[in-house]
Protein backbone atom coordinates (compact mmCIF):
# COMPACT_ATOMS: atom_id res chain seq x y z
CA UNK A 1 0.00 0.00 0.00
CA UNK A 2 1.34 3.58 -1.13
CA UNK A 3 2.32 5.34 2.40
CA UNK A 4 0.47 8.80 2.64
CA UNK A 5 1.71 11.49 4.39
CA UNK A 6 -1.04 13.94 4.19
CA UNK A 7 -4.32 11.65 3.91
CA UNK A 8 -5.99 8.73 5.82
CA UNK A 9 -7.04 6.10 3.43
CA UNK A 10 -9.68 3.26 4.07
CA UNK A 11 -12.44 1.05 3.20
CA UNK A 12 -15.76 0.92 5.08
CA UNK A 13 -17.14 -2.12 3.09
CA UNK A 14 -17.73 -1.41 -0.56
CA UNK A 15 -16.99 2.67 0.53
CA UNK A 16 -13.09 3.74 0.16
CA UNK A 17 -12.87 6.71 2.49
CA UNK A 18 -10.21 9.74 2.39
CA UNK A 19 -9.75 11.93 5.05
CA UNK A 20 -6.96 15.06 4.01
CA UNK A 21 -4.61 15.06 7.22
CA UNK A 22 -2.75 17.97 7.22
CA UNK A 23 -4.21 19.62 10.68
CA UNK A 24 -1.67 22.47 11.33
CA UNK A 25 -2.23 23.46 7.95
CA UNK A 26 -6.24 23.28 7.87
CA UNK A 27 -5.28 20.09 5.14
CA UNK A 28 -3.78 23.06 2.67
CA UNK A 29 -3.53 21.45 -0.41
CA UNK A 30 0.29 21.04 -1.17
CA UNK A 31 1.79 19.41 -4.05
CA UNK A 32 2.18 16.40 -1.93
CA UNK A 33 -1.03 16.19 -1.12
CA UNK A 34 -2.59 16.67 -4.32
CA UNK A 35 -0.44 13.92 -5.41
CA UNK A 36 -1.66 11.46 -3.04
CA UNK A 37 -5.52 12.61 -3.19
CA UNK A 38 -4.67 11.71 -7.49
CA UNK A 39 -3.07 8.01 -6.11
CA UNK A 40 -5.96 7.21 -3.42
CA UNK A 41 -8.54 7.97 -6.34
CA UNK A 42 -6.59 5.89 -8.58
CA UNK A 43 -6.28 2.78 -6.44
CA UNK A 44 -10.06 3.19 -5.44
CA UNK A 45 -11.02 3.43 -9.31
CA UNK A 46 -8.97 -0.07 -9.55
CA UNK A 47 -10.30 -1.72 -6.92
CA UNK A 48 -13.26 -3.52 -7.84
CA UNK A 49 -14.59 -3.87 -4.53
CA UNK A 50 -14.71 -0.41 -3.94
CA UNK A 51 -18.00 0.96 -5.56
CA UNK A 52 -18.01 4.64 -4.31
CA UNK A 53 -15.65 7.30 -2.72
CA UNK A 54 -15.98 10.00 0.56
CA UNK A 55 -13.86 12.49 0.87
CA UNK A 56 -13.34 14.31 3.99
CA UNK A 57 -11.29 16.57 6.17
CA UNK A 58 -11.58 17.53 9.69
CA UNK A 59 -13.98 19.17 12.21
CA UNK A 60 -12.33 22.47 11.84
CA UNK A 61 -11.56 22.26 7.78
CA UNK A 62 -12.15 20.09 5.14
CA UNK A 63 -9.47 22.39 3.47
CA UNK A 64 -8.35 25.91 3.63
CA UNK A 65 -7.45 26.19 -0.16
CA UNK A 66 -4.30 25.39 -2.22
CA UNK A 67 -0.98 26.13 -0.07
CA UNK A 68 -0.93 29.83 -0.35
CA UNK A 69 3.09 29.47 1.48
CA UNK A 70 3.90 26.70 -1.51
CA UNK A 71 2.54 28.91 -4.16
CA UNK A 72 3.93 32.15 -2.82
CA UNK A 73 7.17 32.05 -4.61
CA UNK A 74 5.77 30.35 -7.97
CA UNK A 75 6.43 32.43 -10.75
CA UNK A 76 4.51 32.83 -14.21
CA UNK A 77 6.91 30.72 -15.92
CA UNK A 78 6.66 27.84 -13.26
CA UNK A 79 3.08 27.80 -13.21
CA UNK A 80 2.63 27.76 -17.01
CA UNK A 81 5.53 24.97 -17.61
CA UNK A 82 3.97 22.47 -14.51
CA UNK A 83 0.82 23.37 -15.77
CA UNK A 84 -0.24 24.18 -12.46
CA UNK A 85 -3.24 23.10 -11.23
CA UNK A 86 -4.24 20.24 -14.27
CA UNK A 87 -3.05 17.35 -11.67
CA UNK A 88 -7.07 17.69 -10.73
CA UNK A 89 -7.67 15.83 -14.02
CA UNK A 90 -6.47 12.59 -12.06
CA UNK A 91 -9.58 13.16 -9.72
CA UNK A 92 -12.48 14.37 -11.72
CA UNK A 93 -11.52 11.30 -14.62
CA UNK A 94 -12.50 8.85 -11.92
CA UNK A 95 -16.22 7.20 -12.66
CA UNK A 96 -16.65 5.87 -9.46
CA UNK A 97 -19.11 8.07 -8.27
CA UNK A 98 -17.73 10.45 -5.18
CA UNK A 99 -19.03 12.35 -2.33
CA UNK A 100 -17.15 15.17 -0.45
CA UNK A 101 -18.55 15.29 3.16
CA UNK A 102 -17.60 18.72 4.48
CA UNK A 103 -17.17 20.50 7.53
CA UNK A 104 -15.93 23.73 8.55
CA UNK A 105 -13.97 25.61 5.88
CA UNK A 106 -14.19 24.75 2.38
CA UNK A 107 -12.28 27.19 0.96
CA UNK A 108 -10.41 27.99 -2.10
CA UNK A 109 -8.52 24.88 -3.85
CA UNK A 110 -10.75 23.25 -0.98
CA UNK A 111 -14.37 24.01 -1.96
CA UNK A 112 -12.71 23.75 -5.53
CA UNK A 113 -11.98 19.73 -4.53
CA UNK A 114 -15.58 19.67 -2.66
CA UNK A 115 -17.12 20.48 -6.50
CA UNK A 116 -14.84 18.09 -8.45
CA UNK A 117 -17.02 15.18 -6.38
CA UNK A 118 -20.33 14.32 -7.35
CA UNK A 119 -21.95 15.27 -4.52
CA UNK A 120 -21.49 17.78 -1.39
CA UNK A 121 -22.72 16.54 1.89
CA UNK A 122 -22.46 19.10 4.69
CA UNK A 123 -22.31 20.00 8.21
CA UNK A 124 -23.82 22.53 9.64
CA UNK A 125 -20.54 23.84 10.41
CA UNK A 126 -19.25 24.21 6.63
CA UNK A 127 -18.14 27.49 5.14
CA UNK A 128 -17.68 27.70 1.92
CA UNK A 129 -16.07 30.64 -0.33
CA UNK A 130 -13.52 31.31 -3.20
CA UNK A 131 -11.64 33.97 -1.51
CA UNK A 132 -8.58 33.78 -4.05
CA UNK A 133 -9.29 37.76 -5.29
CA UNK A 134 -8.14 38.84 -1.55
CA UNK A 135 -4.72 36.82 -2.43
CA UNK A 136 -4.90 38.64 -6.22
CA UNK A 137 -4.88 35.58 -7.77
CA UNK A 138 -8.31 33.94 -9.08
CA UNK A 139 -9.62 30.19 -8.60
CA UNK A 140 -7.45 27.80 -10.91
CA UNK A 141 -8.78 24.47 -10.33
CA UNK A 142 -12.54 24.66 -11.80
CA UNK A 143 -14.01 27.34 -9.27
CA UNK A 144 -15.11 29.82 -11.94
CA UNK A 145 -16.99 27.08 -13.91
CA UNK A 146 -17.58 24.80 -11.33
CA UNK A 147 -19.01 27.21 -8.87
CA UNK A 148 -21.35 29.00 -11.33
CA UNK A 149 -22.75 26.02 -13.06
CA UNK A 150 -23.50 24.94 -9.37
CA UNK A 151 -25.14 28.04 -7.87
CA UNK A 152 -25.80 30.41 -11.15
CA UNK A 153 -23.95 33.21 -12.21
CA UNK A 154 -25.07 35.90 -9.53
CA UNK A 155 -24.45 34.29 -6.46
CA UNK A 156 -20.65 32.78 -8.04
CA UNK A 157 -19.73 36.50 -9.17
CA UNK A 158 -20.84 37.66 -5.28
CA UNK A 159 -18.79 34.63 -3.97
CA UNK A 160 -15.61 35.30 -6.38
CA UNK A 161 -15.53 39.17 -6.16
CA UNK A 162 -16.39 39.61 -2.58
CA UNK A 163 -14.29 36.43 -1.34
CA UNK A 164 -16.76 36.55 0.90
CA UNK A 165 -18.08 33.01 2.95
CA UNK A 166 -21.38 31.17 2.49
CA UNK A 167 -22.74 29.12 5.47
CA UNK A 168 -24.14 25.55 4.76
CA UNK A 169 -27.60 26.83 4.79
CA UNK A 170 -27.37 29.28 2.37
CA UNK A 171 -24.87 26.53 0.55
CA UNK A 172 -27.97 24.42 0.33
CA UNK A 173 -30.07 27.01 -0.51
CA UNK A 174 -28.64 27.99 -3.40
CA UNK A 175 -27.88 23.97 -4.68
CA UNK A 176 -24.31 23.57 -4.20
CA UNK A 177 -24.76 21.33 -0.82
CA UNK A 178 -27.36 18.41 -1.26
CA UNK A 179 -27.73 17.98 2.28
CA UNK A 180 -27.17 19.21 5.59
CA UNK A 181 -26.39 17.54 8.66
CA UNK A 182 -25.13 17.56 12.38
CA UNK A 183 -21.43 17.39 12.41
CA UNK A 184 -21.28 14.24 14.36
CA UNK A 185 -23.25 12.24 11.42
CA UNK A 186 -21.34 13.72 9.06
CA UNK A 187 -18.99 11.29 7.98
CA UNK A 188 -21.54 8.17 8.59
CA UNK A 189 -24.26 10.00 6.43
CA UNK A 190 -22.00 10.05 3.38
CA UNK A 191 -20.46 6.68 4.22
CA UNK A 192 -23.64 5.77 4.40
CA UNK A 193 -25.13 7.13 1.25
CA UNK A 194 -21.74 5.94 -0.32
CA UNK A 195 -22.55 2.48 0.19
CA UNK A 196 -26.21 2.10 -0.68
CA UNK A 197 -24.56 3.58 -3.90
CA UNK A 198 -21.74 0.91 -4.33
CA UNK A 199 -24.68 -1.87 -3.76
CA UNK A 200 -26.57 -1.01 -6.91
CA UNK A 201 -25.79 -2.35 -10.22
CA UNK A 202 -22.19 -0.50 -10.75
CA UNK A 203 -22.41 -0.70 -14.46
CA UNK A 204 -26.03 1.41 -13.81
CA UNK A 205 -24.38 3.35 -11.21
CA UNK A 206 -21.25 4.41 -13.90
CA UNK A 207 -23.82 5.22 -16.44
CA UNK A 208 -25.90 7.90 -14.32
CA UNK A 209 -23.00 9.54 -13.27
CA UNK A 210 -21.54 10.02 -16.69
CA UNK A 211 -25.20 11.10 -17.93
CA UNK A 212 -25.50 13.80 -15.41
CA UNK A 213 -22.41 15.07 -16.34
CA UNK A 214 -23.39 15.46 -19.68
CA UNK A 215 -25.58 17.75 -18.92
CA UNK A 216 -23.22 20.19 -17.83
CA UNK A 217 -21.55 20.05 -20.80
CA UNK A 218 -24.13 19.41 -23.92
CA UNK A 219 -27.09 20.80 -25.15
CA UNK A 220 -30.49 19.48 -23.74
CA UNK A 221 -31.49 18.05 -27.03
CA UNK A 222 -27.58 16.31 -27.74
CA UNK A 223 -27.90 15.59 -23.48
CA UNK A 224 -31.40 13.67 -23.93
CA UNK A 225 -30.10 11.70 -26.58
CA UNK A 226 -27.23 10.59 -24.68
CA UNK A 227 -29.48 9.68 -21.87
CA UNK A 228 -31.69 7.46 -23.75
CA UNK A 229 -28.76 5.63 -25.80
CA UNK A 230 -27.25 4.54 -22.32
CA UNK A 231 -30.79 3.85 -20.98
CA UNK A 232 -31.35 1.55 -23.95
CA UNK A 233 -27.71 -0.21 -23.05
CA UNK A 234 -28.08 -1.03 -19.85
CA UNK A 235 -31.35 -3.22 -21.13
CA UNK A 236 -27.87 -5.20 -22.57
CA UNK A 237 -26.59 -6.37 -19.00
CA UNK A 238 -27.25 -8.92 -16.70
CA UNK A 239 -28.00 -6.75 -13.62
CA UNK A 240 -31.23 -4.86 -16.03
CA UNK A 241 -32.49 -8.90 -16.06
CA UNK A 242 -31.84 -9.12 -12.29
CA UNK A 243 -33.20 -6.21 -10.90
CA UNK A 244 -36.17 -6.30 -12.55
CA UNK A 245 -36.81 -9.99 -12.02
CA UNK A 246 -35.93 -9.35 -8.28
CA UNK A 247 -38.97 -6.74 -8.19
CA UNK A 248 -41.32 -9.24 -9.66
CA UNK A 249 -40.44 -11.46 -7.51
CA UNK A 250 -40.52 -9.43 -4.50
CA UNK A 251 -36.72 -10.24 -3.43
CA UNK A 252 -33.66 -8.42 -3.00
CA UNK A 253 -31.33 -8.51 -6.26
CA UNK A 254 -27.87 -9.75 -6.52
CA UNK A 255 -26.15 -7.79 -8.71
CA UNK A 256 -23.43 -9.33 -10.50
CA UNK A 257 -21.93 -6.18 -12.19
CA UNK A 258 -21.84 -7.12 -15.59
N1 LIG B 1 -2.22 27.67 2.87
C1 LIG B 1 -1.24 27.48 3.74
N2 LIG B 1 -1.42 27.52 5.07
C2 LIG B 1 -2.66 27.76 5.52
C3 LIG B 1 -3.75 27.95 4.65
C4 LIG B 1 -3.49 27.89 3.24
N3 LIG B 1 -4.48 28.02 2.34
N4 LIG B 1 -4.86 28.17 5.38
C5 LIG B 1 -4.48 28.09 6.68
N5 LIG B 1 -3.16 27.85 6.77
C6 LIG B 1 -2.34 27.70 7.98
C7 LIG B 1 -2.10 29.05 8.62
O1 LIG B 1 -1.02 29.69 7.99
C8 LIG B 1 -1.81 28.64 10.04
O2 LIG B 1 -0.47 28.16 10.09
P1 LIG B 1 0.53 28.69 11.26
O3 LIG B 1 -0.07 28.17 12.51
O4 LIG B 1 1.83 28.05 10.90
O5 LIG B 1 0.52 30.16 11.18
C9 LIG B 1 -2.72 27.44 10.28
O6 LIG B 1 -3.07 26.96 8.96
C10 LIG B 1 -4.00 27.81 10.99
O7 LIG B 1 -4.62 28.87 10.28
P2 LIG B 1 -5.09 30.23 10.99
O8 LIG B 1 -4.24 30.53 12.17
O9 LIG B 1 -5.19 31.28 9.93
O10 LIG B 1 -6.53 29.77 11.48
P3 LIG B 1 -7.80 30.72 11.74
O11 LIG B 1 -8.80 29.84 12.41
O12 LIG B 1 -7.39 31.98 12.39
O13 LIG B 1 -8.35 31.12 10.27
C11 LIG B 1 -8.96 30.69 7.96
C12 LIG B 1 -8.87 30.14 9.40
C13 LIG B 1 -10.00 31.83 7.92
C14 LIG B 1 -9.39 29.55 7.08
C15 LIG B 1 -7.59 31.24 7.54
O14 LIG B 1 -6.62 30.25 7.80
C16 LIG B 1 -7.48 31.60 6.08
O15 LIG B 1 -7.98 32.61 5.67
N6 LIG B 1 -6.82 30.75 5.26
C17 LIG B 1 -6.55 30.99 3.86
C18 LIG B 1 -7.82 30.82 3.04
C19 LIG B 1 -7.54 31.13 1.59
O16 LIG B 1 -7.23 32.22 1.20
N7 LIG B 1 -7.66 30.09 0.74
C20 LIG B 1 -7.48 30.22 -0.67
C21 LIG B 1 -6.09 29.85 -1.02
S1 LIG B 1 -5.75 30.17 -2.71
C22 LIG B 1 -6.37 28.84 -3.52
O17 LIG B 1 -6.90 27.91 -2.97
C23 LIG B 1 -6.18 28.87 -4.98
C24 LIG B 1 -6.68 27.56 -5.59
C25 LIG B 1 -6.44 27.59 -7.02
C26 LIG B 1 -5.01 27.51 -7.32
C27 LIG B 1 -4.80 27.63 -8.76
C28 LIG B 1 -3.69 26.79 -9.26
C29 LIG B 1 -3.74 26.53 -10.72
Amino acid sequence: DAPYETLLVETRGAVGLITLNRPKALNALNARLIEELALAFEAFEADDAVGAVVVTGSEKAFAAGADIKEMAEKTYAEAFLEDFGAGWRRITSCRKPSIAAVAGYALGGGCELAMMCDVIFAADTAKFGQPEITLAIIPGFGGTQRLTRAVGKAKAMDLILTGRMMDATEAERAGLVARVVAPERLVDEAVEAAAKIASFSRVAVLAAKEAVNVAQEASLAEGVRFERRAFQALFATDDQTEGMAAFVEKRKPAFKNR
